[in-house]
């Protein structure tokens, strides 16, 4: 069968620091390799509309899978199948990925028969199976498979990580993939899932709190046949398990692979773990992600962080001393005024470290969709994109993003004010000498993408498509609505830690 699969377009954060390729799409495209399908693979973050309908009418695929893991997507994505279905009448269309799975009935719905069902899950293996069932008139009854018809039973995991390596050879114009001056940059997964759980986070709930592993030999293998010289870490926490880094160092030396690289970790495991992250700064890690969401105890124990404002900043200590260097996150809550934002920024610039700022924001899939929705002030997906808020804001709103960005953009020129232009001058000439300019763009668009006005004046689009609020509000729910990957046994973030 010809198969096309689509991610959709980037969104305000990707416009700027980086555009990473769709990881999950191309693992799902590996697997319908596998299964002898004809696919091709498109990816609007770097091609347009026209290219889209063009692929339509060039390879008149038959099936079409739209990968949905970003909820600001969905009217992209909905309106996309809508058009799809009224060219090619026959094609199966169909959807799969992280914030579809949680939305699965609504998506359906609001497509009034453009989408012919939603894959909730892992979409490996249960995508060769639906592919295989298409016309058996049974699609519903399959794991995961959620049809206007019904649902089956729950999604099931894949058995090993190894088995389907991502078909990255099917991304076309890969030189467009970059994070900051890793330029160019693929992506790689030596894990999947988190054993925390931290209430705005969908990570655990998805994957049931589960925590599995690559095979340190399939990890090197797929490190080795990756093009480009830097790599992003895509894991939600990475080297939980020490000794896992250790040993996929270790068949990456035997495999003589030498890139730079760019992972998402956590305080505390960064501080529990030292050595593994010193032994990957010595294969190449130059930067990382820390998710320290809050600088006081108060915020993280909202967020259920299970850390602390000490273990934070000894996770800084010890990225200085090994030499990588921090990016951190932290949740603005719509809650802070002037004085919050003014305290934010001294803190910000009082560090070494990049800061970035999102905006908290109650995704379906998290616990605080249930606590927190019943106040949401839009139901208009494209504004979950942790960049607007979606709460009511104890500032006026115009006033809540002119803080906002003024404390981004305090924040950005601390790393790319003129004076370290002039420093990556060097950088940016050799680059474009390699024909990579996505490094260059970056520097100048932060004006044009953080804009106070742009993002008050989202909040005025028309709304074709409304979010459905849960029915339960208020407090969490039975872990079973939670879930996407119900877990196998009740398990505990120190447990799987250990
Ligand atoms: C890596 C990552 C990124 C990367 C790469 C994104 C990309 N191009 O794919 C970067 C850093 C760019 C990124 C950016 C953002 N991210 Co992000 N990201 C992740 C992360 C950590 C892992 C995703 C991944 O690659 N996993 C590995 C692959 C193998 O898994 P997968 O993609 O989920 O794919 C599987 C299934 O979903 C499914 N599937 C996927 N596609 C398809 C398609 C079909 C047809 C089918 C059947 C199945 C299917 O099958 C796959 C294989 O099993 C997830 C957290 C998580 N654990 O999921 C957050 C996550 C998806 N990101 C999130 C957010 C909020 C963002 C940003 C909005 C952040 C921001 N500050 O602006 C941006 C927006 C990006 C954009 N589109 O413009 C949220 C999503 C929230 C939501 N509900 O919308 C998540 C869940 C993080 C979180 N903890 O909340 N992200
Ligand atoms: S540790 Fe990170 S990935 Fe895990 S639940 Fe918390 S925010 Fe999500």
């Amino acid at each position: 069968m010809r198969v096309l699969l689509v991610h959709p377009s980037p969104l305000m954060y990707s416009e700027l620091y980086l555009r990473l390729e769709p990881l999950g799409m191309e693992r799902v495209g590996a697997a319908l390799l596998e299964a002898g399908h004809e696919v091709r693979m498109l990816d609007l973050q770097i091609f347009s509309h026209r290219d889209y309908f063009h692929e339509l009418d060039s390879f008149k695929p038959q099936a079409i899978g739209f990968s949905l893991n970003y909820l600001a997507n969905v009217p992209e994505v909905i309106d996309l199948a809508k058009a799809t279905r009224q060219l090619a009448r026959d094609c199966f269309i169909f959807v799969g990925g992280h914030s579809g799975s949680f939305i699965a009935p609504d998506l359906l719905e609001h497509a009034q028969g453009a989408l012919d069902c939603v894959v909730r899950g892992e979409g490996e293996a249960i995508t060769q199976q639906l592919l295989d069932a298409i016309g058996g008139g049974n699609l519903g009854r399959l794991p995961g498979v959620v049809t206007a018809d019904g649902s089956g039973t729950p999604p099931k995991l894949i058995e090993d990580l190894d088995r389907f390596m991502p078909a990255r050879h099917l991304m076309r114009r890969r030189n467009k993939y970059f994070i900051g001056e890793l330029d160019p940059c693929a992506s790689i997964e030596f894990t999947r899932g988190c054993p925390w759980d931290c209430s705005f986070c969908s990570a655990w709930t998805f994957y049931g709190r589960s925590y599995r592993k690559s095979t340190p030999e399939a990890a090197a293998e797929d490190m080795a046949s990756i093009k480009e010289p830097n790599v992003f870490i895509v894991d939600d926490v990475a080297f939980i398990h020490p000794e896992h880094g250790f040993a996929i160092g270790q068949e990456m030396e035997k495999r003589k692979i030498k890139k730079r690289y760019y992972l998402e970790t956590r305080s505390d495991v960064l501080c529990r773990n030292e050595e593994v992250f010193a032994y990957w700064r010595r294969l190449g890690l130059e930067y990382m992600f820390l998710g320290l969401e809050a600088i006081d105890e108060e915020g993280l124990k909202a967020h259920r962080k299970r850390s602390s404002t000490g273990v934070n900043s000894k996770a800084l200590e010890v990225a200085r001393k090994i030499g990588v260097t921090v990016a951190i996150n932290l949740i603005a809550d719509p809650e802070w005024d002037e004085r919050r934002f003014e305290i934010v920024r001294e803190w910000a610039l009082s560090i070494p470290e990049i800061v970035h700022l999102t905006v908290a924001t109650p995704y379906p899939g998290t616990e605080t969709w249930y606590t927190e929705s019943r106040k949401l002030t839009t139901r208009d997906y494209r504004l979950f994109d942790i960049q607007h808020a979606v709460l009511p804001t104890r500032l006026p709103l115009n006033r809540f993003y002119e803080e906002l960005v003024k404390t981004q953009s305090v924040i950005n020129r601390k790393h790319m004010g003129l004076g370290i232009i002039k420093d990556v001058a060097f950088l940016v000439a050799k680059l474009a000498l390699q024909g990579q300019t996505n490094f260059a763009k970056m520097l100048w668009k932060f004006n044009k993408v953080y804009n106070p006005k742009r993002q008050y004046g989202d909040h005025f689009k028309e709304v074709t498509y409304e979010m459905r609020l849960p029915d339960q509000t208020g407090k969490r729910p039975p872990g079973d609505l939670l879930y996407i990957h119900p877990p196998k046994v009740a398990r505990t973030a120190s447990a799987a830690a250990r």
